[in-house]
């Protein structure tokens, strides 16, 4: 059963009412409290009235990352810093960070989802959660931590790092539960291995892993070293924080949580609208979110979304796990290529570690050369 199966489960048709219901809030919010959309809207010649159906989030403006930037700090914000109880950030590669503000309500929003996501995973009251997320400006720390005590589970904050400390602590403590990014997650398993601990013998039987890209042999991979099941967590610092959407027991896809996120899938290039199982760039919509909602946000992350019945009864939309993003995208001699296309392969050689270089030498003029350097396990 869901955390919150009224929402989870919510038949599709309703679930599409109450989005449009919030959907119209959220843009008539928008409208008034934050010049940037209302100028953009006038300049469309878009009121808040013309949106009639989900399908009218189309006419409405992308927003990318250098808005933020643009803005920064508070510019894109809806509501007086009064309001806000919390900021997050997080460091772009270049130049100032995205911050994150969140008003009493959206924090109770991302408290929610967190739960949702701890849940699914199947964390109760009873288990002991090691949450190596970073703390601080980062929002994995703070977001598992928050959500872990809201199903009154017990939280170790170990935050990132230090990690014979994290594993000396996961055998004093009996941590069942290991709430990391999935290179942390192999991080520690190696560790292991050199202090002579067999994490499989250990009571940890379940890891929450995102904030990165991975690939279903790097979940395999983690599963079968660290004896556990591995689920995911998706979400980003400009909507909040990871709760934008989990995996369930049937690890077949991720839930994004819809009641307060509208997603879409566009062409990177035309940036057009492509259906339901093509692979795009994945756009979200806040629609819950007060102190800074994000209209068509676009992630920058590849994937493509399935409306398939789930045997765990959840009715929310389900992305694949993200390939890639636009900007990984390595053109070889013409053909797109993911670092995820490589690992997938990598992966499945004896022998062969999760840790590679990908050199892409241009010297040679118009012929690319592709190098990959591969760590090979010790023996
Ligand atoms: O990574 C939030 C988060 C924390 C998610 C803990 C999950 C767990 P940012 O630092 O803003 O926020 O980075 C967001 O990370 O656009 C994706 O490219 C990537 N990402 C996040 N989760 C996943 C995932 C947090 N499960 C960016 N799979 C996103 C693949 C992910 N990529």
């Amino acid at each position: 059963m869901p955390w919150n199966d009224a929402f989870e489960c919510m038949p599709v048709e309703a679930l599409k009412k109450l989005q449009l219901k919030k959907l119209k809030e959220t843009v008539a919010w928008v409208s008034e409290k934050v010049p940037f959309y209302k100028n953009k809207f006038k300049e469309m010649g878009i009121k808040a009235g013309d949106i009639k159906s989900l399908e009218d989030v189309a006419k409405l403006p992308f927003t990318v990352k250098n808005d933020l930037r643009d803005n920064y700090p508070f510019g894109l914000c809806a509501v007086p810093l009064t309001e806000v109880v919390r900021v997050h950030a997080s460091s772009g590669t270049t130049g100032k960070p995205i911050t994150g503000p969140y008003t009493a309500e959206d924090l109770e929003q991302w408290i929610e989802c967190m739960a949702r996501n701890l849940w699914a995973a199947g964390i109760r009251k009873e288990d002991v959660v090691q949450n190596a997320y970073g703390h601080g400006l980062f929002t994995g720390g703070l977001g598992f931590h928050q959500g872990a005590n809201r199903i009154d589970a017990t939280v170790v904050p170990t935050s990132a790092g230090m990690t014979e400390r994290q594993i000396t602590l996961m055998k004093d403590f009996g941590t069942t539960v290991l709430c990391c990014t999935p290179s942390y997650a192999l991080t520690i398993a190696e560790k292991a291995q050199d202090m002579g601990v067999d994490i499989r013998k250990l009571p940890l039987r379940v890891g929450i892993f995102g904030a990165e890209p991975w690939t279903t042999q790097m979940r395999d991979e983690i599963e079968a070293r660290m004896g556990i099941k591995a689920m995911e967590a998706y979400g980003l610092t400009e909507l909040g924080g990871p709760g934008v959407g989990f995996d369930c027991e049937a690890q077949s896809g991720i839930h994004i949580n819809e009641d307060h996120y509208l997603a879409e899938v566009v062409d990177p290039v035309t940036l057009e609208p492509v259906p339901l199982g093509e692979k795009g760039e994945l756009i979200f919509t806040s629609l819950q979110r007060r102190a800074m909602p994000m209209i068509r946000y676009r992630t920058k992350d590849i994937t493509s979304l399935t409306r398939e019945k789930c045997s765990c009864g959840r009715t929310f939309l389900k992305m694949n796990k993200v390939y890639g993003r636009t900007d990984d995208m390595l053109i070889i001699s013409g053909v797109n290529v993911f670092p995820s296309q490589i690992e997938t392969v990598l992966l499945q050689v004896e022998g062969v570690q999760p840790h590679y270089l990908i050199l892409v030498d241009r010297e040679r003029g118009a012929m690319d050369d592709l190098e990959i350097w591969v760590e090979v396990s010790e023996d």
